[in-house]
């Protein structure tokens, strides 16, 4: 079953079909769908499936007289909310079909080669991004992720629970990392800079991800005073702007696209507030000014409202810079690929700290990502599947 065949048995899963975009959250149906896709496709190709502690999955497949740390390749299944059908599925789908290539073409291969789908990329379910990566290289606390909790209030510890793993025994995982020689994730581009159907990563610049909660007190909305307000909803609109303005100031961007508002009735003044700011720019620097700005703009307001604010961190990456030798091995390997910095997280973003990374990007020729638009030629998507195979072929030549 090659690229397009696999391709359109996935498309459908997850998908509004009034064209809203996907909504894959970890561990929800439709993404439970996706996984046993995965799974069923790795069985039918004879890899040897793992579940790691940290609810990511891994497909290995290694032909006789492969050995040594691995060459993993992969990416993730689930999607932000409205998400498009290429951010994620594309590296895994991608992977699976380059490793029928290299099987096809008899490639000798003298590495084991893995296929990751790492859980909870997109962080759309229970906040933090790279989920399933931190807790594998050991970038966030377990006893953090287990308290996780998703809209509905559920643990992440009860969902690993509910899908046979035991959340005392998240966390890092040396024996799996030690088995991984390098990490090449390949991925739609996720904006409009690259005009070749394959480019290759040289950078992930920093972002994070602060939550923000307004607290006010709810009333009427009909019989209270404006005098008498102390309505959260003034300082989080306060709030939004000032991001728009902070990251113009600091030549970032800067993104609230997430809130919660309680109660949320019509006809009542919010007693809370809790709203998410994206930030992401060139440097540390510009993220960390963007960010004091924000918060120093809803401080301010909050305090003429009569509103507490209270601000979290919670999660940070600082810029990731690829291994700079697989980078150019591998744009050597593809006889000269533009090399481009993103302004997206990715599991590889995650991996680089404890593995030899590299990313592969597929053209995006409308640039949008994170929306139902998002777009990947066919051509250009098979164009990745070969680039993927010749980088593949060449990392595991021994
Ligand atoms: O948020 C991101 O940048 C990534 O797509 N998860
Ligand atoms: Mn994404
Ligand atoms: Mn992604
Ligand atoms: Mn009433």
């Amino acid at each position: 079953m090659g690229f397009e065949e696999m391709w359109s048995e996935l498309l459908p899963v997850g998908r509004d079909p009034d064209g809203g975009g996907y909504r894959r959250f970890a561990w929800t149906p439709p993404e439970l769908e996706c996984r046993a896709w995965f799974l069923d496709q790795a069985r039918r190709r004879g890899l040897d499936v793992e579940h790691d502690r940290n609810g990511n999955l891994f497909a290995w497949w290694r032909p006789d007289g492969a050995a040594g740390p691995a060459v993993l390749t992969g990416s993730h299944l689930d999607s932000v909310p409205g998400g498009g059908a290429f951010d994620g599925p594309l590296g895994v789908v991608s992977a699976l079909a380059a490793v029928d290539l290299l099987r096809e073409r008899g490639v000798r291969v003298r590495r084991p080669v893995g296929v990751a789908v790492f859980a909870e990329e997109e962080g759309a379910r229970f906040g933090v991004a790279c989920l399933g990566s931190r807790l594998l290289t050991g970038a966030i606390d377990p006893a953090r992720a287990r308290g996780l909790r998703d809209r509905d209030g559920r643990a992440f510890a009860d969902v690993l629970a509910a899908h046979g793993l035991d959340p005392d025994a998240i966390g890092r995982d040396d024996d799996l990392l030690g088995r991984v020689g390098c990490f090449v994730e390949l991925h739609v581009e996720q904006g409009r800079a690259l005009d070749a159907p394959v480019g290759a990563a040289s950078a992930i610049v920093p972002h994070g991800r602060w939550r923000f909660d307004f607290t006010g007190e709810g009333n009427h909305a009909g019989t209270t005073r404006l005098a008498d307000r102390r309505d959260p909803m003034l300082p989080f609109a306060r709030m939004v702007l000032a991001a728009r303005e902070a990251a113009e100031r600091h030549d970032a961007v800067a993104t609230v696209g997430k809130v919660d508002v309680t109660p949320g009735g019509v006809n009542a003044i919010a007693s809370s507030v809790a709203a998410w700011l994206d930030a992401r720019g060139p440097s540390d620097d510009a993220v960390r000014r963007t960010v004091a700005d924000v918060h120093d703009a809803a401080r301010a307001a909050a305090a003429s409202h009569g509103v507490a604010v209270r601000l979290a961190e919670e999660s940070y990456t600082d810029t990731v810079g690829f291994d700079t030798a697989l980078r150019d091995r591998i744009a050597a390997a593809l006889g000269g690929v533009p090399v481009l910095p993103t302004g997206a997280g990715h599991d590889a973003g995650v991996l680089a700290a404890r593995v030899p990374t590299a990313m592969l990007f597929v053209r995006n020729p409308t640039g949008v990502s994170h929306a139902p638009a998002e777009h990947a030629e066919t051509a250009d998507c098979l164009a990745g599947v070969e680039a993927l195979a010749a980088v593949l072929a060449d990392l595991t030549r021994g």
